[in-house]
């Protein structure tokens, strides 16, 4: 697959995976979600790849989620030519970055908004960049993550702080991110890609079984959640073309207040 929207490298055993659309702060469309997921299927494959970075283009942003702009009266599905679901393949892509048999680390540059931060969350270890900033918008913009996106997270951080971050949508430093939990360790933003590649070299020296073994153990506790994901996604397609949801979506783009009270009747 030729890559637009993603950079893709692959170095030393490391796979570097670079959200590359920085005009819209990483967001994610169809076509870069499909982008991920490939790339994340042939880092499964190379026996010689180890470990897996997930990292944003540019200072600014490590991804901010659905592209906006590019959502459609009924989801994404125009663009993707998908018929199910939202028109983003996010689960498939959620499941890709838990199932990989190898440590996925997220090197977060800048902003981990709404399907960003949940991008992060999913991924196995999270760098940050001292300029890192990290939240849910969800409910202020007409969407919601309601599989890995909530009931994961909240095993990372509790219950209280997760509820917290979503019925919010505030943001949150990289130092709060870590005394939460969120995120393993916060670096000067000039350092990021330096220590992401100490913890790839770490990881690199361990056994590759038992990584791959651990890994699936973490996650056997929580693999019920991609039920859930799956009926998130199958209700969000219907979400997205109420009134409701457009008004979030459509108060974003015209950088207007948003009003969901008039919704409240
Ligand atoms: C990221 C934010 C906080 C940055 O604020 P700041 O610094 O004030 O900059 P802005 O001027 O607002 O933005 C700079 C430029 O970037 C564009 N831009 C930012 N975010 C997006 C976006 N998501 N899509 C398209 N463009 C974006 C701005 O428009 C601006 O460009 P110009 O100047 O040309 O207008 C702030 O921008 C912010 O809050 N962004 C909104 C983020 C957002 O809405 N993300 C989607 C959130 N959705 C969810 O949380 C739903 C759940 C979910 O995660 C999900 C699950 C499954 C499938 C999809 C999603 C999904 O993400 O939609």
């Amino acid at each position: 697959m030729a890559y637009t929207d993603i950079l893709y490298e692959k170095v030393n055993g490391m796979a570097i995976i670079t959200i590359n659309r920085p005009q819209v702060y990483n967001a994610f469309r169809p076509k870069t979600v499909r982008e991920l997921i490939d790339a994340f299927r042939d880092a499964w494959d190379d026996n010689k790849i180890g470990v897996v970075v997930l990292t944003g283009t540019g200072d600014k942003a490590f991804c901010v989620g659905g592209d906006q702009k590019d959502r459609g009266d009924d989801g994404y599905s125009e663009e993707s030519g998908l018929t199910n679901g939202i028109g983003l393949e996010v689960e498939t892509l959620h499941s890709a970055i838990r199932n990989i048999p190898k440590p996925v680390i997220a090197a977060v540059n800048g902003y981990a908004i709404g399907g960003g931060h949940v991008l992060h969350v999913v991924c196995d270890l999270t760098i940050a960049s001292d300029q890192a900033r990290f939240g849910q918008v969800g409910p202020k913009v007409g969407s919601y993550d309601a599989g890995f996106g909530s009931a994961y997270l909240a095993r990372v951080i509790g219950e209280k702080k997760a509820r917290e971050i979503w019925f919010l949508c505030e943001q949150y430093g990289a130092e709060e991110a870590k005394e939460m939990g969120l995120v393993n360790k916060v670096v000067p933003h000039e350092k990021l890609i330096e220590e992401t590649k100490i913890w790839c070299e770490k990881i690199l020296d361990k056994s590759p079984t038992a990584l791959k073994m651990l890994k699936y153990s973490f996650n056997a506790d929580s693999a019920h959640i991609e039920g859930i994901t799956q009926l998130s996604m199958g209700s969000l397609v219907m979400y997205y073309s109420s009134e409701e949801a457009l008004e979030g979506r459509n108060a974003f783009i015209e950088k207007r207040p948003v009003n969901f009270r008039k919704y409240r009747r």
